[in-house]
C-alpha cells in the first residue's frame, strides 16, 4: 500500500508548483486553444463557402407536428436527418442526427423539463429548390433550401436567423478504424464487413454512388468513400501536455453557423471571464465551453471556466433572439460581425455615404460529439426569449429567504471556537448574517459528510448555537471521494458499482484533497438517489436542519488529469465522459438538492452552492464565479459575469466578496461589499494563505462602511425576496442588463459597469480605485431616477454625473416602482421575520407608481400549496390602494405596514387611512 507521502505527493506538488509561481496570471499552458483541441481545428478549418450537403427534398416527411428531411453530404454520401419542430411559444427546435449511425449517438437528458409541446407546421409551397413551411400564427415561415442545404427562418419581410447560410454544417460520421480494420480483416474479416455493410446499407450511402462498393468484396472495401476520407491528427487518438485521449469511436464532432441579420449585440454563453457583450473572435480562439477548474483566471478573455451554459441572445433594438445549443461535451463559439471594429463615426460614415450593408452577426457553434440540437427561440422581446428558455429548461429555484442574506465564509474557520468567535464578533459589531460556511478542513481528511474529530468534535452543539441565534451553516461535500477502505462512503460507493469507471473498466481514480480519489457516476439516477440519501439526518453524522451545502470542484477537478479534469475516455455506462462532461457538476447539485429536499421529508427548500453549471442549472440552487482575485478588475468583472449567468435563467449568482486570492486594501474590501450587497448572492470568502479578514478587522471606519453595506441589504430583503419569487415564476433575470427593461435604447446595450435588480432598482457601484465620483447611465426618455439615499430626482436619458465618498453607493429607485423594505434590521434575516414593512413610493411623471409584495414563511415548499401573500400596490390620484394578486392564496403574518415614504410627491393638507370601512387620519411629516 502506498504511504501517504507517495499518495500526497503529485497533489502537493501540482498546487505548491502553482502557488510558488509568484505570477497571478492563470498558466494558459495547461489549457487548449482551439488550435490545440483536434476536433476544434478541423471544424474551424472549413471555411465558408458552399456547403457538401443537400437537402434530399423527395425524402421529406411532414406530420402535423414534425418535418423530417434526410440531407446529404455530397462529398462522402454519408446521410443525416433532419427533423424540425415549431414548439410552442414562438420556438423553433432543428434537430440532426446521422440517419443511421454506427451507434446511438449522445442526446443531452434531464435538462429539459419536459418533451417541449408542439405546434402545428404546414406546407406553405415546394419545389425542386426547397419548401416553405409555416410557423405558426407569427406570420412566420422556415424556408429549406435543398443546394446547398440552408434554412431561413423568416418573418414578413425579415430574416430572423438563417442556419448553414455559410456552409460550416460539418458532421463527422462516426466510422471504423482504419488502423484496427487492417488488423481485422486477417483475424475478422467476417464481422468487420457486417458493419462496413451496415454502414453503407441503403439509407447511408447515397443509392446511385455507394451501393456498389457496399456490395463488393472486403478486397475493395479501401476504395470505399469513407476510406477515401482524410484520417488526420487528433482523429482516433490525441496528446495534449502527458495526456493521450484513446478516441475509441474516432471523430464525432458537429458543428453548425447561424447569421443573425441586423444584429450587431449578441450576450451569453457564459461562463467566461468577460465583458457583457460578446466579442467577435476573428483575430484569436472561439469562447470555450468546457467545464474546468482554471487557477487564476485571466480576465478579459474566451477561455472556459468552471460553468457552461450553451445560450446565446442576440439583440437590437426591435428584437430579441436567442440560440439554446442542447450539447453538453466540448464546445467552441465563434463570433463574427461585418460591423466588428467601426468606430460610431465610422458607421455614420457609411450611412452618410450609403455604403452601410446591414449589420450582421454570424455564430459558429462546435461540439466534439452528440447530436445538432437546437432550439431557435425567436422573441420578440427579452422577456419572451427568457419565458422561451424557461418553458425548456425551467426557472430559478425559489430560495430560502434567509440564503438572500449575507453570507460568511473563508477557507477555513479553523475550529467550533473559531465559529463560535466569528458568530460573536458579528453581535459585537451589529453586523447582520445568515450563514456561516465550513470549507474542505472541517472534515475527517478530506472525507465529506465527515468532520475533523478534533477541531469540530461536536459539530451538532456547533449548529444548535447558530440555531439559537437564527442562524445557519453551510458546510463543503465535494464530489472526489477519497479512496480509503475505512471510509463508509467510499465503500459503498464502490460496492454498489456507483464510481465512474475509467476506459478499461475499472473504477475511474484521480487525484485531488483527499489525494486518490474516486467519481460517483452521478448522470445515475441511482447513485443520485443514493447520494441524496446520505443527507438525512440519521446519515450524515452531526447535522442538523439549519446545516445546507456546498458543492465545489464539480467540473470535475482531477489535479492530474487532462487540463485539470477528467479523461474524456471515461466511462458513464456505455457513455463516454467525452459525451457528457458539462453536465457533471449539474448532476451533483441535483443529487445534493435531492438530498437536501429528501432530509425534511419534502417540506424545506434547499439550499445548495455549486460552481460547475449547465443549462438548466438554474432549477437546483445558486452559483458563484469561483476564485477570483483581490483586484479591482476582478470586482468589476463581477458585473458581467452575473449579468450572463442571469441572461440564460441562472439568477442566483455571486462573486467571493473582497477577492478569493491576494488581499484586498480596505477600499477595495468596502467597494466589494457595497457592490455585492446589490448584487443576488452575497458572500465574502477567502484563500487559505490570506489573512483574516472578517469586516471588523480593518479600523472602526471601515467597519462602519462595511456595517451599512450589510444593512441596506437586510433592508432591501422584502424586495429581493419578491424578484426572486418572480423569477421562479417567469425565468425573468433578477439582476439584468439595462437593455432588457429599454430594449430600443442603444446606450444600454453595452454596459458592464451598472445593472438593474428587477425593474426598479439601478445599482451604479463604485469599483475604481480611489473614485471622486462615478458617472451613471439612467435610462427611460419618460422616466424619473430617486436617489434612494437623498431621495433627490433626476430624469432619465442622462449620464448623470454622481460624486462619490467612501460611503457611497450610487442606488436609484424608478419613479413609478413601490419598493418594499424592513427598516428594523437584526441579527439575521429570521430575526427580521415578524418586523413591519415600509413601502417606498417612487412616483413617475403622471404622479403614480406601481409595486408588489411577496409573503410566505420563507422556507418551506408550502407556498406551492398557496401559503402566502402576493399583493398588489398602486397609488394613483394621491390615493395608495392594495388588491390581492392571487386572492385563492393564503398565509397569515403577523408583520404589516407601518410607514409609507412617498417620494416626488407635493405637500398635502391631510393624510387619511381607508381600512374596514373606517376612516383614519394619519401622521406624516415632510
Ligand atoms: O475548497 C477550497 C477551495 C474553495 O475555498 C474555493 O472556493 C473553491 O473555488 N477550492 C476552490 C479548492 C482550491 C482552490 C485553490
Amino acid at each position: 500500500m502506498a504511504t501517504f507521502t507517495e499518495r500526497m505527493g503529485p497533489v502537493l506538488l501540482f498546487w505548491l508548483g502553482l502557488c510558488l509561481s509568484g505570477t497571478w496570471a492563470v498558466d494558459k499552458g495547461n489549457f487548449k486553444t482551439c488550435d490545440q483541441s483536434a476536433f476544434c481545428k478541423r471544424q474551424r478549418a472549413i471555411t465558408p463557402g458552399e456547403s457538401p450537403y443537400r437537402a434530399l427534398l423527395e425524402t421529406m416527411e411532414l406530420t402535423n407536428t414534425k418535418l423530417t428531411l434526410q440531407l446529404i453530404n455530397d462529398n462522402n454520401k454519408v446521410r443525416l436527418l433532419l427533423e424540425l419542430y415549431r414548439l410552442q411559444g414562438n420556438i423553433t427546435r432543428v434537430k440532426i442526427n446521422e440517419l443511421k449511425p454506427l451507434k446511438p449517438r449522445y442526446e443531452v437528458p434531464d435538462v429539459l423539463i419536459r418533451e417541449p409541446p408542439t405546434e402545428p407546421l404546414s406546407l406553405l409551397s415546394q419545389d425542386e429548390n426547397g419548401v416553405v413551411l409555416s410557423l405558426g400564427a407569427e406570420s412566420q415561415r422556415v424556408i429549406v433550401s435543398a443546394r446547398p442545404f440552408r434554412l431561413d427562418i423568416v418573418e414578413g419581410r425579415d430574416v430572423l436567423m438563417s442556419l448553414n447560410s455559410r456552409g460550416l454544417l460539418g458532421f463527422e460520421h462516426l466510422r471504423m478504424r482504419k488502423d484496427t480494420f487492417s488488423y481485422k480483416v486477417t483475424s475478422t474479416v467476417a464481422s468487420v464487413w457486417d458493419n462496413i455493410k451496415r454502414v453503407f446499407s441503403s439509407s447511408q450511402a447515397d443509392p446511385e454512388a455507394d451501393n456498389k462498393e457496399a456490395t463488393d468484396p472486403p478486397s475493395q472495401v479501401e476504395t470505399t468513400k469513407e476510406e477515401e476520407e482524410k484520417v488526420e491528427d487528433g482523429m482516433w487518438e490525441e496528446t495534449f501536455k502527458s495526456h493521450t485521449d484513446s478516441k475509441p469511436n474516432g471523430p464525432s464532432a458537429v458543428s453548425l453557423d447561424f447569421s443573425l441579420p441586423g444584429v450587431e449585440h449578441v450576450y451569453g454563453i457564459p461562463e467566461h471571464a468577460d465583458t457583457l457583450k460578446l466579442k467577435t473572435t476573428d483575430s484569436g480562439d472561439p469562447y470555450r465551453l468546457y467545464n474546468l477548474d482554471v487557477f487564476q483566471y485571466e480576465l478579459y478573455n474566451p477561455m472556459a471556466l468552471y460553468g457552461s451554459v450553451p445560450v446565446m441572445l442576440a439583440h437590437n433594438a426591435q428584437r430579441t433572439t436567442g440560440i439554446f445549443w442542447l450539447n453538453a461535451a466540448e464546445t467552441w463559439v465563434d463570433i463574427s460581425s461585418n460591423t466588428a471594429g467601426k468606430t460610431v463615426f465610422g458607421k455614420m460614415l457609411d450611412y452618410v455615404q450609403g455604403s452601410s450593408e446591414t449589420p450582421q452577426t454570424d455564430v459558429r457553434w462546435i461540439s466534439e460529439s452528440g447530436i445538432i440540437d437546437v432550439f431557435l427561440m425567436l422573441g420578440p422581446t427579452p422577456r419572451e426569449v427568457f419565458s422561451q428558455y424557461a418553458s425548456l429548461t425551467g426557472t430559478q429555484a425559489f430560495p430560502p429567504l434567509a440564503s438572500l442574506g449575507y453570507h460568511q465564509c473563508r477557507w477555513n474557520y479553523n475550529d467550533q471556537e473559531d465559529v463560535r468567535a466569528v458568530d460573536a464578533g458579528f453581535d459585537e459589531h451589529d453586523i447582520p448574517y445568515d450563514f456561516i460556511w465550513l470549507d474542505i478542513e472541517h472534515t475527517d481528511g478530506k472525507r465529506y459528510f465527515t468532520w475533523d474529530p478534533h477541531k469540530f468534535a461536536s459539530p451538532k452543539e456547533m449548529l444548535q448555537g447558530l440555531m439559537d441565534k437564527k442562524r445557519k451553516m453551510v458546510a463543503i461535500v465535494d464530489p472526489h471521494i477519497k479512496v480509503d477502505t475505512n471510509y463508509k462512503i467510499h465503500n459503498e460507493i464502490r460496492s454498489r458499482g456507483f464510481y465512474i469507471k475509467n476506459k478499461d473498466g475499472a473504477d475511474y481514480e484521480g487525484w485531488c484533497w483527499p489525494g486518490s480519489a474516486g467519481y460517483p457516476d452521478f448522470t445515475r439516477p441511482d447513485m443520485r438517489a443514493w447520494w441524496a440519501g446520505q443527507f438525512a439526518y440519521d446519515q450524515y453524522e452531526g447535522s442538523m436542519e439549519n446545516l445546507y451545502t456546498w458543492n465545489d470542484m464539480n467540473e470535475p477537478s482531477v489535479f492530474n488529469g487532462p487540463e485539470v479534469t477528467m479523461h474524456k475516455d471515461a466511462l458513464h455506462g456505455s457513455w463516454e465522459h467525452r459525451d457528457m462532461h458539462n453536465l457533471y457538476g449539474f448532476y451533483v447539485q441535483m443529487a445534493t438538492a435531492q438530498g437536501l429536499i429528501e432530509r425534511s421529508g419534502g417540506v424545506e427548500r434547499p439550499f445548495v452552492l455549486t460552481r460547475a453549471v449547465f443549462a438548466g442549472s438554474q432549477r437546483l440552487g445558486a452559483v458563484w464565479t469561483g476564485d477570483n482575485a483581490a483586484e479591482w478588475d476582478h470586482l468589476k468583472i463581477s458585473i458581467p459575469m452575473c449579468l450572463s449567468l442571469g441572461l440564460v435563467g441562472i439568477s442566483f449568482c455571486g462573486a467571493d466578496v473582497g477577492g478569493f486570492f491576494k488581499s484586498p486594501s480596505s477600499e477595495l474590501l468596502v467597494r466589494w461589499y457595497q457592490t455585492g450587497a446589490y448584487q443576488p448572492f452575497f458572500r465574502a470568502h477567502a484563500h487559505l494563505d490570506t489573512p483574516r479578514r472578517e469586516p471588523w478587522l480593518f479600523g472602526p471606519e471601515n467597519t462602519a462602511l462595511i456595517r451599512e453595506a450589510v444593512r441596506q441589504r437586510y433592508t432591501f430583503l422584502p424586495y429581493w425576496y419578491q424578484l426572486f419569487y418572480h423569477a421562479y415564476q417567469t425565468g425573468e433575470p433578477v439582476m439584468r442588463p439595462l437593455w432588457v427593461e429599454y430594449p430600443q435604447d442603444p446606450a444600454t446595450f453595452a454596459l458592464d459597469d451598472e445593472f438593474l435588480l428587477g425593474r426598479d432598482l439601478l445599482v451604479h457601484p463604485v469599483t475604481e480605485e480611489g473614485a471622486r465620483g462615478v458617472t451613471a447611465y439612467l435610462p427611460g426618455k419618460d422616466e424619473v431616477w430617486f436617489d434612494i439615499h437623498t431621495f433627490q430626482k433626476h430624469n432619465g436619458v442622462q449620464n448623470l454625473y454622481i460624486p462619490v465618498t467612501m460611503s457611497s453607493i450610487p442606488v436609484f429607485q424608478r419613479g413609478g416602482s413601490i419598493i418594499p423594505r424592513k427598516l428594523r434590521v437584526r441579527r439575521s434575516s429570521a430575526c427580521m421575520e415578524d418586523d413591519p414593512y415600509t413601502l417606498y413610493v417612487a412616483l413617475d411623471n403622471r404622479r403614480t407608481a406601481e409595486g408588489e409584495l411577496y409573503i410566505d414563511d420563507g422556507h418551506t415548499f408550502n407556498f406551492e400549496k398557496r401559503e402566502f401573500i402576493h399583493r398588489k400596490f398602486s397609488f394613483t390620484n394621491n390615493v395608495l390602494s392594495s388588491v390581492n394578486l392571487e386572492p385563492d392564496a393564503q398565509f397569515t403574518t403577523k408583520s404589516w405596514v407601518e410607514r409609507i415614504i412617498i417620494l416626488g410627491a407635493s405637500k398635502p393638507s391631510k393624510i387619511t387611512l381607508r381600512t374596514a370601512g373606517k376612516l383614519l387620519v394619519l401622521l406624516f411629516t415632510i
